[in-house]
C-alpha cells in the first residue's frame, strides 16, 4: 500500500500572516506531495513496500545506493511531523513538565530559544532545527538536508523547516525573522509536550527495540514472530500506536 500525503492539521490560510496560504500551498501541496510520490515510486514492488515509514528510513540509511529513497522517506516523515508543530496563535513559552525540563536542561526558556535560533540560522544550506530528547536530556540540534533525528537515536519533540521553500515567499532571505516568528507565533507546544510525555527515555529505548524487531520481521516475512517480538519490546502509551502501525504493515503483505 502506498503512502499518502496527510492533510494539513489546519486550514491553508490559518497561519496567516505568519505563514501564508501561498507558502503552505507550495510547501505542502507541491514539495511534500512530491516527496510522497517519489517515495511510493521507489518502494513499489520492493521489500520496502511492506515496511512502516520509520523502518524504511532506518533501512535505507544503513544501505548503500539508497540515498534517494532515504531522502524521500525522511522528508515525508519530517514534513508530516513539521505540520503538527505548527498552530494558529501558537508560540511563546511552554508550561507543564516540558516547560520545567526546558528550564532545567537549558537554564531557562530564553537560553533554549537562543540555542534553537542559532541552530536554525547556523545550519548552512537546507536542513532542519530540532528540539530532541537525547539520552534522557533535552537538546537542540540541526540536521542537514533530509536527515531526521531518529537516525541519530534521538527522539524529536519539535522542528522548524529551514529549507528556503519554507520561508522564502514570506521572508525572502531573512531566515532569522522566520525563526523568530516560528518561536513567537507558530509553535504548538502542546504537540511537543505530548511527544515528550509519550517518549521519555523508556519510550526511546522501547521504540528502538520495536524498530529492530520490525526490521527483522520485514526481512524474514514471519509476521507472527515479528509481531510477538515487537509487542514484547513495547509497553506504555506508545504501544497502541506502534501496534496499529504493525498491523498496517502486516496487512500490507506480511504472511
Ligand atoms: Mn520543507
Amino acid at each position: 500500500m502506498a503512502f499518502k500525503l496527510p492533510d494539513l492539521p489546519f486550514a491553508q490560510d490559518a497561519l496567516e500572516p505568519h505563514m501564508s496560504a501561498d507558502t503552505l500551498g507550495f510547501h505542502h501541496g507541491k514539495h511534500h506531495a512530491s516527496y510522497v510520490k517519489k517515495l511510493n515510486k521507489a518502494i513499489e514492488g520492493t521489500r520496502y513496500a511492506q515496511m512502516a515509514l520509520e523502518e524504511i528510513i532506518h533501512a535505507a540509511a544503513d544501505e548503500s545506493g539508497k540515498q534517494d529513497l532515504f531522502n524521500n522517506a525522511a522528508q515525508h516523515w519530517n514534513h508530516s511531523f513539521f505540520w503538527n508543530c505548527l498552530t494558529a496563535k501558537g508560540g511563546g513559552r511552554p508550561d507543564g513538565e516540558l516547560g520545567r525540563r526546558i528550564e532545567a536542561d537549558f537554564g531557562g526558556y530564553d537560553k533554549f530559544a537562543s540555542a534553537f535560533k542559532d541552530a536554525a540560522t547556523g545550519q548552512f544550506g537546507s536542513g532542519w532545527a530540532w528540539l530532541v530528547v537525547d539520552g534522557g536530556k533535552l537538546k537542540v540540534t540541526a540536521t542537514p538536508n533530509a536527515v531526521p533525528p531518529l537516525v541519530r537515536g534521538q527522539e524529536a519533540l519539535l522542528t522548524c523547516d529551514v529549507w528556503e521553500h519554507a520561508y522564502y515567499l514570506d521572508y525572502q532571505n531573512r531566515r532569522a525573522d522566520f525563526v523568530d516568528v516560528y518561536l513567537g507565533h507558530l509553535v504548538d507546544w502542546s504537540f511537543a509536550a505530548k511527544r515528550f510525555a509519550n517518549q521519555g527515555e523508556g519510550g526511546r529505548v522501547a521504540a528502538h527495540r520495536y524498530q529492530k524487531a520490525q526490521h527483522k520481521f520485514a526481512q524474514s516475512g514471519k509476521a507472527e514472530e515479528g509481531g510477538r517480538a515487537a509487542r514484547q519490546a513495547i509497553e506504555g502509551d506508545e504501544a497502541e500506536e506502534l501496534e496499529r502501525a504493525r498491523r498496517k504493515t502486516a496487512a500490507r503483505g506480511g504472511k
